[in-house]
């Protein structure tokens, strides 16, 4: 039997520092993606904001929190959701983009101010930088859709229950992020060979207890092509509550992954150690872990890249159909740093599965959407189940594993309608 993923940081190829520089400047991530390689062709270089799509036309102006329709799971550090069938867009719009946050948001990012703002990068490079804006908008420019989901999306799902913002399928979107390769500033610098990883900071003050909020991530995925720091979500200038006004975009990664109002770079010549990469932050055991007992500390490993997971997003759970005409079902599906490969679903508790019909995103690290129809021959109560797998073979499991802080839920998503015979 071959080995199955257990935690996306197994399958994610391992950080030597020998291996970046073994592969630096070759592009093999392009080769697979051929599709993506056009797409980066055809909007390099175009200035910020040209590249509008529908849903992000439709974007609404304000900024006021919480969002029309969002459920709130907390105001203070703001935190809050939106049910999936509220999901459909391909490009999820600002208005139906979930909000984390650890601390509060920024007075210069509500008030959208620039003033005295620099992006400083220092640490194990050969030249500190301190950058404004208009330095870093000197650099190339780049736009890609990609899913954003926190680490503790689908926390809610874990039994026994575990600690933290109880969100439950919505702390996920997959909007379109501009910006300038995060690689083009860490070259400036000059990475010294010692340089492992980066800790990033942001202009959130700290919350009542502990240290402000900072995250990091390993050299080999900052100098990912891929990898930005970016100034717009789908052609606006970032919201306030999205990083105003430059985040990093790890594409593939958890969220926690993606420092907003970003302000320091620290380039590190040991993996990040701030409290929030520490402890059973952001981590999750080496081993499966019997369920409500914490591992030790030691066995806890830095969670990295999501793993293969879907969204049902048509219907709304409840809705009543008639066994007379199919029902429309469809969603979408990611697998962090691979692509999806299948997506089936059932209507009798797994008993039997249909192929949907999944359709590639527009470049690699924007979610798949699916669809499919059902035909119900009885009235009744049925559920509809959505199972995805990843080019790995790796697949959403029925039950959801366990870890103490209710970290990569993936849990298969079900969706219960009530069919009336009566047609
Ligand atoms: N500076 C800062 N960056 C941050 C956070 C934060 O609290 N402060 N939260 C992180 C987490 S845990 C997530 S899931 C994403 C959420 O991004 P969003 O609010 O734009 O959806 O931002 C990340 N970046
Ligand atoms: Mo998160």
């Amino acid at each position: 039997m071959t080995k199955r993923t257990f935690y996306a940081h197994s399958s994610s190829p391992s950080y030597s520092r020998r291996r970046f520089l073994g592969t630096a400047g070759k592009s093999a991530a392009l080769t697979s993606w051929g599709i993506f390689g056009g797409f980066l062709e055809v909007i390099l270089g175009e200035s910020l904001g040209q590249k509008l799509t529908t849903s992000a036309a439709a974007d609404i102006q304000s900024e006021t929190l919480p969002k029309p329709d969002m459920i709130v799971h907390s105001e203070n550090p703001f935190n809050g959701e939106f049910p999936p069938h509220l999901l459909r867009d391909p490009v999820t719009p600002i208005a139906r983009h979930f909000v984390r946050n650890n601390g509060d948001i920024p007075e210069r990012a509500k008030r959208k101010d620039l003033n005295g703002w620099r992006l400083t990068v220092d640490g194990a490079v050969g030249r500190n930088l301190s950058l404004s804006m208009d330095d870093l908008l000197r650099l190339p420019q780049v736009s890609l859709r990609v899913v954003l989901e926190c680490a503790g999306n689908g926390r809610s799902l874990f039994e026994p229950k575990v600690g933290g913002t109880p969100w439950n399928r919505g702390a996920v979107g997959c909007s379109e992020w501009t910006g300038i390769r995060l690689r083009d500033v860490l070259n400036h610098a000059g990475l010294k060979p010692q340089a492992v990883y980066l800790g990033n900071y942001g202009e959130d003050s700290p919350p009542e207890s502990g240290e402000a909020f900072s995250r990091g991530i390993p050299i080999e995925k900052a100098m990912d092509e891929h990898t930005l720091i970016a100034f717009k979500m789908n052609g606006q200038d970032l919201p306030a509550a999205h990083g105003f006004p430059a985040r990093l975009i790890v594409p593939g990664w958890i969220g926690s992954a993606m420092q907003k109002w970003l302000n320091r770079i620290w380039v590190r010549e040991r993996v990040h150690d701030s409290e929030k990469m520490s402890g059973y932050s952001y981590r999750v055991s080496s081993y499966p872990a019997v369920p409500g007992n914490t591992p030790a500390k030691q066995d806890m490993e830095i969670a990295t890249s999501w793993i293969v997971k879907s969204l049902i997003t048509t219907p709304q759970p409840g809705v009543a159909v008639k066994s007379t005409s199919p029902v429309n079902v469809g969603g979408h599906a990611w697998a962090g740093e691979n692509k999806v490969d299948k997506l089936y679903v059932s209507d009798d508790y797994g008993v039997s599965w249909r192929e949907a019909r999944l359709q590639s995103p527009m470049n690699r690290y924007a979610w798949y959407t699916w669809e499919s129809e059902l035909s119900f021959e009885n009235r009744g109560y049925y559920e509809i189940w959505a199972r995805a797998f990843d080019d790995r073979g790796d697949a959403q499991p029925f039950r959801q594993p366990w870890n103490p802080k209710g970290y990569l839920g993936n849990v298969i998503h079900r969706v219960p309608v009530l069919v009336d015979s009566k047609g």
